[in-house]
């Protein structure tokens, strides 16, 4: 797909629904008692894995007006699937699913397309297994396919060397099965989506500080959940919004979960003209309309506890700081190898080639900002993030960036070109 400067971008967008809620609501939905109805589902790819992962084990999940209804069985009505669990290109679904197969009663086998079947698996294998799970990498490489066998679990308190949300969720989701308390305590707290939407299910969950604790409760029930939109999908509008000339856009109803929002923070650091509107909170997920306008943005430093909170909009942050003044350095974030893509190698091997200065380093980039950019041929290799930031960046260079693969944007925000489109 080609991309060409434009002019200007003005009007309203409505992001598609959060996707890390999304694939929440389906999973604790699909193990509560009764009916969970979720509005403002994302229909991605990766949360339509998620839920045809769970119609596999026997959960019946229907949509009527753009609403989906989950008809969960209780915390021990999954049954086997006859076939591989296709988790697609889904990290998330991969990760938290591998926690709740762990206390089922059946052997089931999880596996993805070539990015999913490459990224690190060890990271939940080895809590999982101090549970005393029975999960093997089938080719034993330490990634899926992963086979698993539900086996009674014990209790932990994990130390996890990783701030990964999707490591403390499912150590947390085996603990709804374990033989007492389990808690998780992080070197740098990540987001908060599962301990929070767990506990609207009704499940004794305590947050303090980097520590999340969970005891095995007799059952969840179903919950009416509103999804807010996606600050992930949002991120690539507030940054085209401050570096296209002459733009104003207002994005609506925004998750702006702190443990999520570093992006806003960042901006506002960087000089953005980003205003809050309408700021509501709705069970520890506030949201907001954010409107933000073509701002003359100066270099920051982004590193410690702020990278999880912006961990899947740094590629996106990369561009932004190639229209700021000064270097912008990115610090901590060594996370980024181990994605859809090493997307370190990829944003700096591409800025680079559409004339910005980057520097790849072992944990982030370093970005000499107010270099002009021009068009150049994007392999965004499959990764939905990488696609949609070089869609902004083509927007402000000088000639054609043509994006190879383009319809990975299907993963979290299948709309994304066409809304971009009704900006201009
Ligand atoms: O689900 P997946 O493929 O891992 O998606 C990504 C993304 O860019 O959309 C990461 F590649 O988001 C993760 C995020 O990076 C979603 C997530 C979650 O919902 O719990 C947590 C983060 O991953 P991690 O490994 O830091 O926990």
């Amino acid at each position: 797909m080609i991309f060409t400067r434009k002019q200007r971008l003005l009007g309203e967008i409505i992001v598609p629904g959060d996707k890390s809620i999304s694939h929440r609501a389906v999973m604790f939905g699909s193990l509560a008692e009764g009916t969970t109805e979720i509005h403002g589902f994302l229909k991605g790819a990766d949360c339509l894995s998620t839920i045809h992962c769970f119609q596999q084990m026997g959960i019946s999940i229907e949509e009527k007006d753009n609403t989906i209804f989950v008809h969960g069985k209780g915390l021990h009505g999954l049954t086997g699937p006859s076939k591989t669990l296709d988790v697609g290109n889904s990290g998330t679904t991969t990760r938290l699913m591998s926690g709740i197969l762990c206390g089922q009663n059946f052997t089931s086998v999880l596996s993805g397309d070539d990015s999913l079947n490459s990224r690190p698996m060890k990271r939940i294998m080895t809590p999982l297994s101090l549970m005393g799970a029975d999960i093997i990498s089938l080719n034993g490489n330490g990634c899926a396919p992963l086979q698993i066998t539900g086996k009674p679990l014990s209790a932990i308190h994990y130390q996890s060397p990783v701030a990964s949300a999707q490591v403390k969720s499912a150590v947390l989701l085996a603990g709804l099965y374990a033989d007492g308390i389990t808690s998780v305590t992080e070197p740098v707290l990540s987001r908060n989506h599962t301990e929070l939407m767990l506990e609207s299910f009704g499940v004794p969950v305590t947050s303090h500080d980097k520590t999340a604790t969970v005891c095995p409760p007799e059952s969840l029930q179903g919950q009416k959940i509103q999804v807010p939109g996606d600050i992930s999908s949002a991120a690539y509008f507030i940054v085209a919004g401050l570096i296209t000339p002459n733009s104003e856009i207002l994005i609506k109803n925004v998750g702006i979960n702190p443990t999520r929002a570093g992006i806003l923070k960042v901006c506002e650091a960087m000089g953005a003209d980003l205003t809050y509107l309408n700021v509501k909170d709705d069970k520890g997920e506030p949201t907001a309309d954010l409107l933000v306008k073509t701002s003359s943005l100066h270099s920051t430093v982004i590193e410690g506890d702020i990278i999880p909170t912006l961990i899947d909009e740094l590629p996106v942050i990369a561009l932004l700081a190639c229209f700021a003044k000064g270097t912008t350095v990115i610090r901590d974030a060594q996370e980024l190898k181990v994605k859809e893509s090493n997307r370190i190698d990829l944003m700096a091997t591409h800025l680079s080639a559409m004339g910005a200065r980057v520097i790849p380093t072992d944990d982030g980039m370093v970005i000499e900002g107010d270099h002009p950019l021009h068009g150049a041929e994007i392999h965004c290799k499959y990764d939905h993030r990488i696609a949609m930031t070089f869609a902004i960046a083509g927007i402000n260079a000088d000639g054609e960036t043509n994006i190879i693969d383009s319809d990975c944007v299907k993963v979290s925000y299948p709309a994304f070109f066409e809304d971009l489109e009704k900006l201009s």
